[in-house]
């Protein structure tokens, strides 16, 4: 933009809408005066097609905006938690650490804030309530994100940025020396706390779902007879806030603007799905479920009756994406019945005609399907060739979206996916990074959590899983940021369209994630037992190598292979032997598969035993 000068002044374009004497629709925007025209009708435009229906009347105000202040954006970081109470206890540490103390009082006022338009002013250490209007509370004006004209026209209202602005303006107001923000919309249940120094603290979850009170309290330590100059710089000081990061994931990323707007477009078509467990208790008693699958009865407390969408989400199935979400440190997560399955729904619903999927040539056949069934372009790279895989991007420039998909730990070698990379690669070329976890969660990385634990590295867009590996029971997942999965329970067939896990099933895998997480011990044992295993093997002379829990023991001959698996079988060793076509002609393999339950004594009679099985077949 160019500089606020008398001959292009610049202007603050303000707009809010209300509809039965409610506020529906706000925002606003610092423009040159020759852009005050274009923005006025957008932000009308923006009034007028509410979700919440059409506005009995639209205030936009036009301001001059004389004196301007430029900031630079408090630094984000995101805190995975998964319930209210963790949520709270991480806002409590990080305020204290900001040398704030009382957070439990602070944070037990939210409900008075209920139905103020601005926050609540309080002294951080008498908690005295400073706003000189009490039902009013005090507002934030009169900023703007120095790049919102670009972020404005193609995405409309961004919750993330437009709070990241509120937020970097207020813990830079004189006396003001923290913020608390929880959202009051009941199905959203992220927040934030942020100071100067520890920056803008996301905190995934704040409150249980389907709870209301939300608001925002700025703290302010300091002389009384200057508290009329910190409402003064929040109400009319001008600031325009540079540098606002956009979050992984988010729609201000290019490729992911595009999923946005498909959910735009289904949002107002009227046609937007979301997720939420049927109430098993009415106000007067049972609820009477008049829409489910259980013709005879006999679903009652292990069937789920239904699909997500329909009358199959059961609280179980809640928790347990919550929890897969924080295991693996991402916004959202959402379950399918099967690994199979979301493999294919995520690909499925990403990329389509006109799209290209880049795939690895070894992937499991669960993402080869997905693509095949998408009817995007498909351009397959030679295994684990990330150069092969970024020539094979650059030529998909010109096609809608591009998705990269690869295994994490592939499974018929062991080997795992460069993820620092291939991620890189992903950014460059502006496509979605998809990997499939199935043999990496509990496996790979320190405590288990996968390849990005293991390398230290950025999350890819999409990370797929099952519970059916290391986890022991049944299902999958995929896991990325809240828009990802917003776009899946819209696009995603299989889970559209497909009976949902039962609750049953969904608390045992939540269970057996419990059960990784508190006994990491399991994830060392089996590194340590495919150490052993390795050495066993080296003493036999059979040099075999793993970066995961697999094993391949390499016989080439798909007979011969057969017939070791058979000799091992006789000696009540049980190792598949692997052929054509799912490994190459000419490669078949014993694939052996370790496990945190075997002793060192079983591992060593399997290696000796494998050893002369092989040599006898290779005879
Ligand atoms: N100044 C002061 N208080 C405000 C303002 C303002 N300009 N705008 C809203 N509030 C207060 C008001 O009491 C609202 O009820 C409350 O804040 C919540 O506002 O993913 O959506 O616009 O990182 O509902 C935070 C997390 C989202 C974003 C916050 O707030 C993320 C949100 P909302
Ligand atoms: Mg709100």
């Amino acid at each position: 933009m160019p500089p606020n000068t008398d001959k292009n002044p610049r202007y603050c374009v303000k707009m809010r809408a209300e509809l039965a004497g409610r506020h529906i629709s706000g925002a606003e925007k610092i423009v040159t005066a020759g852009a005050v025209p274009r923005t006025a009708s957008r932000l009308a435009e923006r009034a007028l097609s509410h979700p919440k229906g059409s506005p009995d009347f639209v205030n936009l105000k036009i301001e001059a905006a004389r004196d301007i202040t430029a900031l630079q954006s408090l630094p984000v970081e995101t805190n995975v938690t998964r319930t209210a109470a963790e949520g709270r206890r991480r806002a409590a540490e990080l305020l204290a650490d900001a040398g704030i103390s009382r957070i439990d009082e602070i944070m037990s006022m939210f409900p008075l804030c209920h139905g103020m338009r601005g926050a609540m002013l309080l002294d951080a250490d008498t908690l005295e309530r400073l706003e000189p209007d009490q039902a009013r509370g005090v507002r934030a004006t009169c900023m703007d994100d120095a790049e919102s004209a670009s972020k404005f026209s193609a995405s409309g209202k961004n919750h993330y940025a437009e709070a990241i602005v509120l937020a970097t303006k207020v813990a830079n107001a004189p006396g003001i020396v923290g913020e608390i923000c929880v959202s009051d919309d009941p199905d959203y249940v992220t927040g934030y706390v942020a100071t100067r120094a520890i920056g803008y603290q996301r905190i995934t979850t704040v409150k249980d779902a389907g709870d209301p009170n939300g608001g925002r309290i700025f703290l302010y330590r300091g002389p009384r007879e200057r508290v009329a100059e910190t409402i003064r710089f929040l109400e009319r000081q001008c600031v325009i806030v540079e540098g606002v990061p956009s979050l992984p994931g988010a729609a201000a990323e290019h490729r992911f603007e595009s999923l946005a707007e498909d959910l735009r477009n289904i949002d107002e078509a009227g046609l937007r799905r979301t997720v939420r467990a049927i109430p098993r208790t009415g106000p007067s008693g049972a609820t009477a479920v008049l829409s489910s699958n259980d013709y005879l009865g006999f679903a009652d407390g292990f069937g789920s009756t239904g699909s997500r969408l329909t009358t199959g989400t059961h609280p179980e199935h809640l928790a347990l994406e919550r929890h897969i979400a924080a295991f693996k440190e991402t916004e959202a997560a959402l379950v399918y019945a099967t690994g199979y399955m979301a493999n294919v729904g995520a690909i499925t619903a990403i990329a389509g005609k006109g799209d290209a999927i880049v795939s690895d040539e070894l992937n499991h056949a669960s993402i080869i399907d997905g693509c095949r069934l998408s009817g995007a372009d498909v351009l397959v790279y030679r295994h684990g060739d990330l150069e092969d895989m970024e020539r094979k991007l650059a030529a998909c420039r010109e096609h809608r979206r591009r998705l990269a998909v690869s295994d994490a730990v592939f499974s018929m070698d062991g080997d795992i996916l460069d993820l620092p990379r291939f991620i890189e690669a992903c950014r460059r070329h502006d496509a979605f990074s998809m990997i499939d976890e199935a043999h990496a969660t509990g496996v790979v990385g320190e405590t288990g959590h996968g390849l990005v634990e293991h390398f230290g590295c950025a999350h890819p867009d999409v990370a797929t899983g099952t519970l059916s590996k290391a986890l022991g029971t049944e299902g999958g997942f995929v896991c990325g940021s809240r828009l990802l999965v917003d776009y899946l329970v819209n696009k995603s067939r299989p889970f559209i369209f497909s009976t949902a896990m039962s609750p049953r099933q969904a608390a045992a895998a939540d269970a057996a994630l419990s059960r990784l997480e508190s006994e990491p011990w399991r994830v060392e044992r089996l590194r340590a037992n495919a150490k052993f295993f390795l050495a066993e093997l080296a003493r036999h002379g059979i040099a075999a190598r793993t970066d995961s829990a697999i094993v391949p023991i390499p016989i080439g001959d798909e007979r011969k292979a057969c017939l070791a698996a058979e000799r091992l079988l006789e000696r009540g060793i049980v190792v598949n032997a692997i052929r054509y076509p799912t490994v190459a002609r000419g490669s078949a393999r014993l694939r052996v598969a370790l496990s945190a339950a075997h002793t060192e004594e079983t591992l060593a009679a399997a290696a000796a035993a494998i050893a002369e099985a092989s040599a006898n077949c290779k005879a």
